[in-house]
């Protein structure tokens, strides 16, 4: 493995020096490595190496063609604004043939990044204020997206925030019962299935023209932005594989679900799980600016339908995942992704209790 990892490193154009590879960070989907190179006059560089998942996305080639795009965007905007293009957005490194990613002897895609250095990347937001630059950065990636030609996008995941689509595949996995699981989850089932009328309401207003179709990164949890280590601001979003169009709600709901929620997404416990208003209302207020004016009022009012469902359907995407035995998300442990999907259902029935707070928020903000 170690002499393999070596290999693959090595084709990509790094500094000289002895490289040392090791596991890094805590996503559900890819394999992330950091590759530190150690040249003659000590550290020469770190690198993030990554593995892209192919169960996950079935043309990794067209993963690395939106990255590209997406990140030659943002390097523009960022010069014309007198931003950071090395520490504000990813950096793709090329290999030494100059491609933007290799395929190993087993046909699995990897490609390179720049490591961003004095950066954080938390699991869970350690303070409203944090967790309001986050927000901020997320609403700025909105704004500065703007104006990218959706058309050129490939769609990475088709119907990847499409909630009725994925109440539907629930509803395939429960029927399949592959890993004959089904038995042990009466009560999750039937809380996905009292709520299937919610699961269309951004759809419809999509479909009726009340809310516009945006690019949209998809996939907001808080480790997936890089906060400065020594003022907390958000430098960089990163894990930029579902950038993809889709709605606000979904991004701001997205980044709700994982940072408001008072208890670890797969914690067991379910009586610590609580939806915090506090961190909801910093990070409303954070993602607002960020955007800029960029969103409708009728987007703004959605916004608490964002954090529901977005955390309806994560659940029902873990369930189903339970179901199937396994096979998308990572899990380290026996009934993890069911742990999950509970922390999911429970974080949605207390929404549903504090839906009116949740709406005065928005409202004020
Ligand atoms: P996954 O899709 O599996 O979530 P990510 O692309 O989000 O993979 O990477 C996993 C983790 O690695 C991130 O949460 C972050 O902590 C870290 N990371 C990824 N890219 C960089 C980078 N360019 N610089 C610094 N840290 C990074
Ligand atoms: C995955 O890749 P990561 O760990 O940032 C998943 C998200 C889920 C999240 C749940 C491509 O995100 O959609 O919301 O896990 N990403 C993909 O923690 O499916
Ligand atoms: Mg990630």
């Amino acid at each position: 493995m170690e002499q393999k990892m070596l290999e693959i490193a090595r084709r990509f154009a790094l500094p000289q020096g002895k490289l040392r590879i090791e596991p890094y960070g805590n996503g559900h989907i890819n394999d992330t490595y950091r590759v530190t190179v150690e040249g003659d006059a000590g550290e020469a560089g770190r690198f993030i190496l990554q593995r892209v998942n192919q169960y996950v996305f079935k043309r990794p080639q067209e993963v690395i063609e939106n990255i590209e795009r997406v990140t030659a965007y943002l390097r523009d905007i960022l010069r014309e604004t007198g931003g950071d293009p090395a520490r504000e957005t990813l950096t793709l490194v090329r290999t030494t043939d100059g491609a933007a990613s290799t395929l190993d002897d087993a046909g699995e895609l990897w490609r390179m990044y720049l490591f961003i250095e004095d950066t954080i990347s938390r699991d869970l937001p350690d303070t409203p204020a944090l967790f309001e630059l986050s927000g901020e950065a997320f609403g700025r990636f909105q704004r500065q997206m703007e104006g990218f030609p959706v058309a050129s996008l490939h769609e990475t995941i088709p119907d990847f925030h499409n909630t009725p689509e994925r109440y539907r595949q629930l509803e395939d996995a429960i029927a399949r019962d592959e890993a004959g699981r089904l038995a042990g989850v009466a009560a999750e089932v039937a809380f996905c299935r009292a709520r299937e009328a919610d699961t269309h309401v951004l759809t419809d207003a999509l479909r009726a023209g009340e809310i516009p179709l945006r690019v949209t990164h998809n996939d907001t949890k808080l480790n997936n932005v890089l906060l400065d280590a020594k003022t907390g601001r958000g430098v960089c979003v990163i894990d930029l594989d579902t950038v993809m169009p889709g709605l606000a709600a979904y991004d701001f709901g997205d980044s709700i679900r994982f940072g408001a929620n008072t208890a670890e997404e797969d914690e067991r416990d379910l009586s610590k799980v609580e939806l915090s208003l506090e961190m909801f209302e910093a990070f409303t207020r954070g993602y607002l600016r960020g955007a800029g004016g960029a969103l409708t009022q009728r987007e703004i009012e959605l916004l608490p339908w964002g954090a529901k469902l977005m955390t309806l359907e994560c659940g029902m995407r873990f369930l189903a995942d339970h179901l199937n035995g396994d096979k998308y998300f990572k899990v380290h442990r026996e009934g993890h992704n069911l742990d999950r999907a509970r922390t999911q259902f429970a974080l949605v029935e207390r929404m549903e209790r504090r839906w009116n707070e949740m709406e005065d928020i928005v409202r004020r903000a």
